[in-house]
């Protein structure tokens, strides 16, 4: 794993709890732990659980004991590590957003299809999609329980950034992450909508705004829960996204409206990543600071019995949830990390490709990109792609 962030620690929970609980054709070795930092990469590969740290990540890719590189560095180191990794026929997992820009999303799509071609796999990590609740959305609509997806909204809303006198830690700048809220929660919002209803934003007019144009540097620690230095800086990624959407039919043509947001200036939301699908035949809700609570309309039933129900999602026919606890008992935030780690490992020993591949992630990028060049230019109607 090359990075030890808030993601390390997430994704090293899914690589050392999935083999636990589920049956994995492969037992995974958390064998290297790579930072820039070798005091600090040691510190985290202890704590964690990696059998050692190591500084260069060009040294460890060419290892022959080493099989899968897992990326969760910031999004500007994704790309040259990814195609290296994937050249040197390591099976490579990338944290979203796929790259900081279209190009070098580009590139790694196409790293990715030479490496399949020798059965080397990729996935990127839109590890939401593993809620056992989306996935058990996604089976009712693809069970067409919807009927026609005609309205799609999604917001992922979050407020660390409310305190004006917050570090400017890597995900304000844009050298460091490509954008702001778009790229780091939008790029979720925009992926789980489309896994859920099976279908493709095809056009955007949005709109980006900086809350807070100037921040103190970051002095101390990393990420989130760096410490403020003295000096100032200018902040030059966007706080705010919003956009709307049409939604291409997958025959062509078009099939549903959506409207898009992402924020870490919502106050009070903590991280409230929101999808409300309505369709012909019914409606789903999902809310991830409630992740095992699915609400469902089921607009066949007579109007007399009509009405949003909450399905609690832990029964063990729900997906992901047979080889945890019986029905009931809730699952949390980082269970995604593991069932993210028990389809990639399945995919690689099955010999397949992983979902949601870099394509996926190509796709999402060309959505972000259009909707920056969209608010360039006064919110127009941007095509995607
Ligand atoms: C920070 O906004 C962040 O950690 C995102 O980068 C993650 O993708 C999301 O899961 C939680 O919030």
């Amino acid at each position: 794993m090359i990075g030890y962030g808030f993601m390390g620690a997430a994704h090293s929970q899914g690589w050392r709890v999935a083999p636990r609980f589920f049956d994995l054709p492969a037992q995974p070795e958390m064998a290297v732990l790579v930072g820039r930092n070798a005091q600090a990469a040691q510190a985290a590969a202890d704590k964690w659980g990696w059998n050692e740290a190591a500084s260069d990540w060009r040294e460890v890719i060419t290892r022959d004991d080493i099989d899968i590189i897992d990326i969760v560095t910031p999004g500007d180191s994704h790309a040259e590590i990814a195609i290296a990794a994937l050249d040197a026929g390591k099976h490579v997992m990338c944290e979203k957003p796929l790259a900081n820009t279209v190009e070098e999303a580009l590139a790694m799509r196409d790293a990715a299809e030479r490496a399949a071609a020798k059965g080397v796999r990729s996935m990127v990590g839109f590890t939401y999609r593993r809620v056992p609740a989306t996935t058990f959305a996604r089976q009712l609509v693809a069970d067409g329980r919807l009927g026609d997806i005609r309205q799609v909204r999604a917001a992922y809303r979050q407020d660390w950034l409310m305190d004006a006198d917050g570090p400017m830690t890597w995900r304000l700048q844009k050298d460091r992450a490509g954008s702001g809220s778009l790229g780091d929660i939008g790029a979720h919002a925009v992926d789980l909508a489309e896994y859920i209803t099976g279908l493709n934003v095809e056009k955007v007019s949005g709109l980006l705004e900086t809350i807070v144009t100037e921040r103190p540097l970051l002095g101390e620690g990393i990420g989130l829960s760096g410490t403020a230095s003295t000096e100032r800086g200018t902040v030059d990624v966007d706080d705010v996204a919003v956009f709307s959407g049409r939604f291409a039919a997958p025959e062509g043509g078009f099939s549903a409206v959506g409207s898009f947001e992402a924020t870490r200036f919502a106050t009070g939301r903590k991280n409230s990543l929101t999808i409300e699908v309505s369709g012909s035949l019914g409606a789903l809700a999902f809310d991830l600071e409630r992740l095992n609570e699915l609400e469902f309309y089921d607009a066949t039933l007579p109007s007399t019995e009509q009405g949003f129900r909450t399905i609690l999602v832990t029964e063990s026919e729900h997906p992901y949830l047979a080889p945890w606890w019986p029905a009931g008992h809730m699952l949390g935030y980082e269970h995604g990390f593991s069932h993210q780690v028990v389809d990639f490992v399945t995919a690689v020993r099955d010999g397949v490709s992983p979902s949601p591949s870099f394509d996926d992630g190509l796709h999402v990028q060309h959505v972000l990109d259009a909707v920056t060049r969209s608010s360039d230019d006064s919110g127009r109607w941007t095509s995607v792609g």
